[in-house]
Protein backbone atom coordinates (compact mmCIF):
# COMPACT_ATOMS: atom_id res chain seq x y z
CA UNK A 1 0.00 0.00 0.00
CA UNK A 2 2.70 2.45 -0.44
CA UNK A 3 3.82 3.01 3.06
CA UNK A 4 -0.13 4.12 3.80
CA UNK A 5 -1.41 3.15 7.15
CA UNK A 6 -4.80 1.86 7.74
CA UNK A 7 -7.05 -0.07 9.45
CA UNK A 8 -8.97 -2.75 8.10
CA UNK A 9 -11.83 -4.45 8.86
CA UNK A 10 -12.66 -7.85 6.59
CA UNK A 11 -16.63 -8.74 6.84
CA UNK A 12 -17.60 -12.12 6.16
CA UNK A 13 -20.54 -14.36 5.90
CA UNK A 14 -22.45 -16.62 3.68
CA UNK A 15 -23.47 -15.08 0.17
CA UNK A 16 -26.76 -12.81 1.34
CA UNK A 17 -26.16 -13.17 4.95
CA UNK A 18 -26.14 -9.10 4.96
CA UNK A 19 -22.78 -8.06 4.85
CA UNK A 20 -23.50 -4.81 1.89
CA UNK A 21 -26.45 -3.83 3.88
CA UNK A 22 -24.69 -3.58 6.96
CA UNK A 23 -21.44 -2.23 5.58
CA UNK A 24 -23.49 0.94 4.34
CA UNK A 25 -24.64 1.54 7.81
CA UNK A 26 -21.55 1.32 9.50
CA UNK A 27 -20.16 3.64 6.48
CA UNK A 28 -22.87 6.17 7.59
CA UNK A 29 -22.42 5.94 11.44
CA UNK A 30 -18.86 5.19 11.75
CA UNK A 31 -16.92 7.18 9.07
CA UNK A 32 -15.43 3.77 7.02
CA UNK A 33 -14.86 3.72 3.25
CA UNK A 34 -16.91 0.35 2.06
CA UNK A 35 -14.97 -2.37 -0.48
CA UNK A 36 -17.02 -4.83 -1.81
CA UNK A 37 -14.86 -6.78 -3.55
CA UNK A 38 -17.91 -8.28 -5.38
CA UNK A 39 -18.59 -5.02 -6.34
CA UNK A 40 -15.05 -4.63 -7.89
CA UNK A 41 -15.00 -7.53 -9.28
CA UNK A 42 -18.82 -6.51 -11.14
CA UNK A 43 -17.25 -3.21 -11.86
CA UNK A 44 -14.09 -4.73 -14.35
CA UNK A 45 -16.59 -6.80 -16.39
CA UNK A 46 -18.90 -3.67 -16.82
CA UNK A 47 -15.62 -1.50 -17.71
CA UNK A 48 -14.41 -4.55 -20.28
CA UNK A 49 -11.22 -4.79 -18.77
CA UNK A 50 -9.43 -7.58 -20.09
CA UNK A 51 -10.28 -9.76 -17.30
CA UNK A 52 -13.93 -9.11 -17.51
CA UNK A 53 -15.01 -11.98 -19.52
CA UNK A 54 -12.84 -14.16 -17.00
CA UNK A 55 -14.29 -12.67 -13.96
CA UNK A 56 -18.02 -12.84 -15.61
CA UNK A 57 -17.85 -16.75 -16.36
CA UNK A 58 -16.30 -17.20 -12.49
CA UNK A 59 -19.16 -15.48 -10.81
CA UNK A 60 -21.57 -17.62 -12.98
CA UNK A 61 -20.11 -20.65 -11.79
CA UNK A 62 -20.34 -19.40 -8.11
CA UNK A 63 -16.22 -20.04 -7.82
CA UNK A 64 -13.58 -17.44 -6.59
CA UNK A 65 -11.49 -15.52 -9.30
CA UNK A 66 -8.48 -15.78 -8.98
CA UNK A 67 -6.46 -13.91 -6.14
CA UNK A 68 -3.86 -11.74 -7.44
CA UNK A 69 -6.89 -9.97 -9.12
CA UNK A 70 -9.05 -9.12 -6.48
CA UNK A 71 -5.77 -8.32 -4.15
CA UNK A 72 -5.09 -5.95 -7.31
CA UNK A 73 -8.78 -4.30 -7.55
CA UNK A 74 -8.52 -3.89 -3.69
CA UNK A 75 -4.88 -2.46 -3.10
CA UNK A 76 -6.01 0.14 -5.64
CA UNK A 77 -9.09 1.25 -4.26
CA UNK A 78 -7.70 1.79 -0.85
CA UNK A 79 -4.35 3.50 -2.34
CA UNK A 80 -6.29 5.62 -4.16
CA UNK A 81 -8.91 6.46 -1.40
CA UNK A 82 -8.21 9.53 0.87
CA UNK A 83 -9.69 7.31 3.74
CA UNK A 84 -7.36 5.23 6.01
CA UNK A 85 -10.24 2.97 7.62
CA UNK A 86 -12.34 0.46 5.42
CA UNK A 87 -14.75 -2.00 5.07
CA UNK A 88 -13.37 -5.39 3.09
CA UNK A 89 -16.94 -6.76 2.23
CA UNK A 90 -17.07 -10.49 0.73
CA UNK A 91 -13.02 -10.99 0.95
CA UNK A 92 -10.83 -13.04 1.38
CA UNK A 93 -12.85 -16.32 0.50
CA UNK A 94 -10.43 -18.69 0.68
CA UNK A 95 -6.90 -19.11 2.36
CA UNK A 96 -5.00 -18.23 -0.80
CA UNK A 97 -7.44 -14.88 -0.85
CA UNK A 98 -5.75 -14.37 2.67
CA UNK A 99 -2.39 -15.05 2.29
CA UNK A 100 -1.45 -13.13 -0.84
CA UNK A 101 -3.78 -9.93 0.26
CA UNK A 102 -1.21 -10.16 3.46
CA UNK A 103 1.79 -10.31 2.08
CA UNK A 104 0.91 -7.71 -0.60
CA UNK A 105 -0.71 -5.65 1.68
CA UNK A 106 1.11 -6.36 4.64
CA UNK A 107 -1.46 -5.71 7.25
CA UNK A 108 -3.71 -7.59 9.51
CA UNK A 109 -7.62 -6.99 10.18
CA UNK A 110 -8.67 -5.06 13.30
CA UNK A 111 -10.84 -8.29 13.59
CA UNK A 112 -13.48 -9.80 10.97
CA UNK A 113 -16.56 -8.76 11.36
CA UNK A 114 -19.20 -12.52 10.80
CA UNK A 115 -23.08 -12.29 9.98
CA UNK A 116 -24.30 -15.75 10.85
CA UNK A 117 -27.06 -17.35 8.91
CA UNK A 118 -28.74 -20.15 7.98
CA UNK A 119 -29.05 -21.10 4.06
CA UNK A 120 -32.60 -21.20 4.38
CA UNK A 121 -32.52 -17.69 5.17
CA UNK A 122 -29.90 -16.78 2.85
CA UNK A 123 -31.66 -18.36 0.00
CA UNK A 124 -34.87 -16.83 0.78
CA UNK A 125 -32.93 -13.11 0.61
CA UNK A 126 -31.43 -14.04 -2.93
CA UNK A 127 -33.96 -15.05 -4.41
CA UNK A 128 -36.17 -11.95 -3.65
CA UNK A 129 -33.50 -9.35 -3.97
CA UNK A 130 -34.44 -8.90 -7.45
CA UNK A 131 -30.65 -6.63 -8.78
CA UNK A 132 -30.19 -8.31 -12.15
CA UNK A 133 -27.36 -10.36 -10.25
CA UNK A 134 -26.03 -13.06 -12.81
CA UNK A 135 -25.44 -15.29 -9.85
CA UNK A 136 -29.22 -15.09 -7.68
CA UNK A 137 -30.87 -18.11 -9.72
CA UNK A 138 -30.97 -21.22 -7.59
CA UNK A 139 -28.55 -23.10 -8.84
CA UNK A 140 -25.80 -20.58 -8.70
CA UNK A 141 -26.71 -20.11 -4.69
CA UNK A 142 -26.44 -23.65 -4.18
CA UNK A 143 -22.86 -23.46 -5.76
CA UNK A 144 -22.15 -20.29 -3.82
CA UNK A 145 -22.91 -21.86 -0.76
CA UNK A 146 -20.76 -24.86 -1.38
CA UNK A 147 -17.97 -22.49 -1.74
CA UNK A 148 -18.62 -20.86 1.21
CA UNK A 149 -18.73 -24.25 3.68
CA UNK A 150 -15.70 -25.40 1.45
CA UNK A 151 -13.72 -22.75 0.68
CA UNK A 152 -14.68 -19.34 2.83
CA UNK A 153 -15.50 -20.96 6.39
CA UNK A 154 -11.70 -22.21 6.84
CA UNK A 155 -10.63 -18.52 6.61
CA UNK A 156 -13.33 -17.52 9.18
CA UNK A 157 -12.08 -20.32 11.43
CA UNK A 158 -8.65 -19.32 11.09
CA UNK A 159 -9.07 -15.96 12.15
CA UNK A 160 -11.55 -17.84 15.22
CA UNK A 161 -8.40 -19.64 16.21
CA UNK A 162 -7.02 -15.89 16.61
CA UNK A 163 -9.42 -14.80 18.64
CA UNK A 164 -10.03 -12.22 16.11
CA UNK A 165 -13.57 -13.09 15.40
CA UNK A 166 -16.32 -10.92 16.39
CA UNK A 167 -19.90 -13.19 15.57
CA UNK A 168 -23.06 -11.74 14.53
CA UNK A 169 -26.35 -13.39 14.76
CA UNK A 170 -27.85 -12.20 11.36
CA UNK A 171 -30.65 -13.88 11.02
CA UNK A 172 -32.76 -11.14 12.81
CA UNK A 173 -34.50 -8.09 10.95
CA UNK A 174 -32.10 -5.68 9.73
CA UNK A 175 -32.35 -2.55 12.63
CA UNK A 176 -31.92 -5.22 15.03
CA UNK A 177 -28.23 -6.92 13.17
CA UNK A 178 -27.70 -2.96 13.26
CA UNK A 179 -27.69 -2.57 17.06
CA UNK A 180 -25.35 -5.68 17.38
CA UNK A 181 -22.61 -4.13 14.94
CA UNK A 182 -23.06 -0.80 16.34
CA UNK A 183 -21.92 -2.16 19.60
CA UNK A 184 -18.83 -3.37 18.54
CA UNK A 185 -18.16 -0.60 16.01
CA UNK A 186 -18.31 1.90 18.87
CA UNK A 187 -14.53 2.09 19.93
CA UNK A 188 -13.49 2.78 16.60
CA UNK A 189 -16.40 5.75 15.82
CA UNK A 190 -15.97 9.29 15.17
N1 LIG B 1 -31.32 -8.37 3.64
C1 LIG B 1 -30.11 -8.03 4.17
N2 LIG B 1 -30.12 -8.15 5.51
C2 LIG B 1 -31.37 -8.63 5.83
C3 LIG B 1 -32.00 -8.95 7.07
N3 LIG B 1 -31.35 -8.83 8.25
N4 LIG B 1 -33.27 -9.41 7.04
C4 LIG B 1 -33.94 -9.54 5.84
N5 LIG B 1 -33.40 -9.21 4.63
C5 LIG B 1 -32.12 -8.76 4.63
O1 LIG B 1 -28.42 -8.68 1.36
C6 LIG B 1 -29.01 -9.63 0.49
C7 LIG B 1 -30.52 -9.34 0.40
O2 LIG B 1 -31.09 -9.59 1.67
C8 LIG B 1 -30.86 -7.90 0.06
O3 LIG B 1 -32.00 -7.87 -0.74
C9 LIG B 1 -31.09 -7.24 1.41
O4 LIG B 1 -32.00 -6.18 1.34
C10 LIG B 1 -31.67 -8.40 2.21
P1 LIG B 1 -26.94 -8.12 1.09
O5 LIG B 1 -26.68 -7.08 2.10
O6 LIG B 1 -26.79 -7.79 -0.34
O7 LIG B 1 -26.10 -9.44 1.44
P2 LIG B 1 -24.60 -9.83 1.08
O8 LIG B 1 -24.09 -10.65 2.19
O9 LIG B 1 -23.84 -8.62 0.67
O10 LIG B 1 -24.92 -10.77 -0.18
P3 LIG B 1 -24.10 -10.95 -1.52
O11 LIG B 1 -25.00 -11.68 -2.46
O12 LIG B 1 -23.50 -9.69 -2.01
O13 LIG B 1 -22.95 -11.91 -1.00
P4 LIG B 1 -21.92 -12.76 -1.78
O14 LIG B 1 -20.85 -13.01 -0.82
O15 LIG B 1 -22.54 -13.92 -2.42
O16 LIG B 1 -21.55 -11.78 -3.02
P5 LIG B 1 -20.25 -10.95 -3.38
O17 LIG B 1 -20.69 -9.79 -4.17
O18 LIG B 1 -19.40 -10.74 -2.21
O19 LIG B 1 -19.52 -11.98 -4.36
C11 LIG B 1 -20.15 -12.40 -5.55
C12 LIG B 1 -19.24 -13.34 -6.31
O20 LIG B 1 -18.06 -12.64 -6.71
C13 LIG B 1 -18.71 -14.55 -5.54
O21 LIG B 1 -19.64 -15.63 -5.53
C14 LIG B 1 -17.47 -14.89 -6.31
O22 LIG B 1 -17.77 -15.57 -7.50
C15 LIG B 1 -16.93 -13.50 -6.68
N6 LIG B 1 -15.95 -13.00 -5.70
C16 LIG B 1 -14.66 -13.50 -5.77
O23 LIG B 1 -14.35 -14.34 -6.61
N7 LIG B 1 -13.73 -13.03 -4.89
C17 LIG B 1 -14.02 -12.10 -3.95
O24 LIG B 1 -13.12 -11.72 -3.19
C18 LIG B 1 -15.34 -11.60 -3.86
C19 LIG B 1 -16.29 -12.08 -4.75
MG1 LIG C 1 -22.81 -8.03 -1.09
Amino acid sequence: LGGKKVAIVFVLGGPGSGKGTQCSNIVEHFGFTHLSAGDLLRQEIKSGSENGAMIDTVIKEGKIVPSEVTTKLLEEAITKSGNDKFLIDGFPRNEENRTTFESVAKVSPEFVLFFDCSEEEMERRLLSRNQGRSDDNIETIRKRFKVFVESSLPVIEYYESKGMVKKINAAKPISEVFEDVKAIFRPYGP
